[in-house]
């Protein structure tokens, strides 16, 4: 499962919480997060909760934060290889924190079977800051802070309901839901949990990993093709000496193609 939402909304506390609550359900849970402090969201973020201190204690738990220096471009590549290697050691509940900003929002969609998407909550206004392609995206929306802001959080979860209402479900049979909760009382979670799992018996998942891979053929062959030109000898130094020259105006853009032998 993919866990989205903007830097600082709740992810990782969130995700600690449900860890903990799969766990006591009988799963074993890994989890990978991207650790934030990194500058992408420039610099760390208040009380970031990335470390999940209890959670990864557990025995029944693996939590790995990884740096998002090879998350932003590489993210569906690196994170596909690695849930594959958790599953296979035992882990049969992964969940996969995103860094919240730009391009990893959309990326995690290619290599999870559900995406849940945490949402600041906040009146009107601030809710037309939630992007009509991330909320599309979501299988599940969860509003955090219910023990902090109860009446926000609720008035928010109403109008993402209202939005919800005019998108076409993510799945056949499915509706996508808006919950409210808080990682830090645990407040909701449960049922968080009940539907992320009535998600999985909705057995779209075998479909959807087949679609990801297929997708992720185009683009492991432009990669590939990449490294391969890259790696013919002296490439990577003369590629980068034309680059100096299209920029200083030297040479155009075509000509440098033609240098390269493209
Ligand atoms: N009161 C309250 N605080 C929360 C809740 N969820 C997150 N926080 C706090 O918000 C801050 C950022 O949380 P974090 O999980 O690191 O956000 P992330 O960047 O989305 O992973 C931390 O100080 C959390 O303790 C919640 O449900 N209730
Ligand atoms: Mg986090």
């Amino acid at each position: 499962m993919g866990i989205t939402g903007p830097p600082g909304v709740g992810k990782s506390t969130l995700v600690e919480a449900l860890g903990l609550e799969l766990i006591a359900r009988g799963h074993r849970v890994a989890v990978l997060a991207i650790d934030p402090s990194s500058p992408l969201t420039g610099g760390s973020i208040l009380g970031d909760k990335t470390r999940m201190e209890r959670l990864s204690v557990e025995p029944r738990a693996y939590v790995r934060p990884s740096p998002s220096g090879n998350f932003s471009g590489g993210v569906a590549r690196a994170t596909r290889a690695t849930v594959r290697l958790v599953e296979a050691a035992g882990y049969d509940r992964v969940l996969v924190e995103t860094v919240g900003v730009g391009q990893s929002e959309v990326a995690v969609r290619e290599v999870v079977d559900c995406v849940l998407l945490l949402a600041q909550c906040g009146a009107g206004d601030e809710l037309q800051g939630i992007k009509r392609g991330t909320l599309e995206l979501a299988d599940l929306v969860a509003v955090p802070r219910l023990d902090r802001d109860p009446g926000l959080v609720r008035e928010t979860v109403l109008s993402l309901r209202g939005s919800l209402a005019h998108l076409s479900p993510t799945a056949p049979d499915w509706k996508t839901q808006v919950l409210a909760c808080s990682g830090v009382t645990g407040e909701g979670i449960s049922e968080l949990c009940d539907r992320l799992e009535a998600f999985r018996s909705l057995g779209v998942r075998a479909a959807r990993r087949r679609r990801q891979e297929a997708q992720a053929l185009d683009r492991e062959l432009d990669e590939r093709l990449r490294e391969a030109f890259l790696a013919r000898p002296g490439m990577a130094e003369k590629l980068a000496a034309i680059r100096r020259r299209v920029e200083a105006g030297e040479v155009s853009l075509e000509a440098g193609l033609g240098e390269l032998g493209l």
